[in-house]
């Protein structure tokens, strides 16, 4: 199989490489990958911002086609459609995986950072964490949504928005035009998209943004006070500390702030601002396996509709250097049939 490999010295690209076929194990399938959508932490991940992972396939917004499964898998069968998401398997028993919070479970593996990943023309998965995708929703779509969508999902219902209310979405990239979808079309939130980049914004508006601020620009805590007397809730997906600071204060009192932008930089944080204002902040991090089925959901229902733009596999480190660059409107999503001649 062709892949995208971590390079030894994690100098922030990949190696492009043969490796051979995985074989499966108790529990598993293997999986003809479809599509697979490049994600920032696949960036984060290659330059070794959490940890150095050299030789690891990267990879978690895969979608592929169940090709054999192991003799004791129940879940899946050969011909499925499924998800390969950053939430690869927990252990299924600890206080986090049976109280609804299986993302947190201190055993937990993770496709494309601590297993290999999906940006390869095959890949294993844990038969019991493959989600599978529903008819009616384009599999390219999907792969947007195994950890973009399901993310921004998951991060506007922890930001406990209600119908009506300012939702300031900081970031308008990958994750971000896909929380203002959510936010606006399944929570019924009315949205402000923040981002440093006009073209985001214009995007961000055309998928359906009340109100767009460019933070370069201008003073997006005092436009958000004076506009709409500070948001409810703030979602931030930006990879900045300024955006995570200026979050804190564009929330109204009483206002939440989901952290989902990972920079491997500390927040400043105003201790009175805090108590004073009763602020809550909170971290959300990507979504359980029924938070990714209703994301799906809501894809093949057509309320969200991902953007998204198909490249190979061989462009991988020039996707990862647009995305640097802050030009990608969407997200690219490598098309793994136009990857190789083996499919
Ligand atoms: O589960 C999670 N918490 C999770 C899941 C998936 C991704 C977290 N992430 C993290 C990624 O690791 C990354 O750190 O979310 C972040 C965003 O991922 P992405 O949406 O895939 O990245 P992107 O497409 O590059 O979008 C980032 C946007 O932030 C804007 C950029 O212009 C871009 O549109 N931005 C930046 I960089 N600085 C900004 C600022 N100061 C800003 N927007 C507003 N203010
Ligand atoms: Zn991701």
């Amino acid at each position: 199989m062709k892949a995208a490999i971590v390079r030894q010295n994690s100098d922030g690209d990949v190696d492009i490489v043969e490796r051979p076929t995985p074989t499966i194990g108790h529990g598993e399938a293997l999986v003809a990958v479809e599509y697979c959508g490049v994600c920032h932490t696949d960036l984060h991940v290659a330059a070794g911002d959490y940890g150095k992972k050299p030789g690891r396939v990267l990879g978690h917004e895969g979608i592929g086609i169940v090709k054999q499964v192991a003799e004791d898998v129940t879940a899946l069968k050969p011909g499925d459609r499924v998800s390969i998401a950053w939430l690869y398997q927990s252990c299924g028993h600890c206080e986090y995986c049976v109280t609804g919070r299986e993302t947190l479970c201190r055993s937990v593996k993770n496709a494309g950072y601590t297993v290999d990943g999906a940006m390869a023309t095959e890949c294993i998965v844990a038969a019991d964490y493959a989600v599978k995708v529903p008819a009616g929703l384009d599999p390219a779509q999907a792969s947007s949504i195994t950890c973009a969508g399901v993310t921004t999902y998951k991060a506007t219902k922890v930001s406990n928005i209600e119908p009506g209310q300012w939702i300031a979405m900081f970031g308008a990239g990958g994750l971000g035009n896909l929380a203002v979808q959510y936010a606006k079309k399944v929570f019924g939130a009315r949205v402000i998209a923040v981002d440093i980049n006009d073209d985001k914004l214009t995007l961000a508006q055309e998928v359906g943004a009340d109100l767009v601020i460019n933070s370069a620009k201008v003073d997006v805590v005092q436009a958000i006070q004076d506009k709409v007397g500070g948001a409810h809730a703030a979602v931030v997906t930006a990879v900045s500390k300024v955006a995570f600071n200026a979050a804190v204060n564009s929330v109204r009192a009483g206002g939440r702030v989901v952290a989902v932008g990972l920079p491997p930089e500390t927040m400043d944080l105003s201790i009175p601002r805090v108590v004073l204002d009763g602020i809550e902040i909170v971290g959300s991090l990507v979504g359980t396996r029924q938070d990714l089925a209703e994301a799906f959901d809501f894809g093949a229902r057509g309320l969200v509709v991902p953007v998204v733009h198909l490249r190979t596999l061989d462009e991988t480190n020039a996707i990862f250097q647009e995305m640097r660059d802050g030009k990608i409107q969407g997200r690219m999503v490598i098309d793994m049939k136009q990857s190789c001649s083996c499919h």
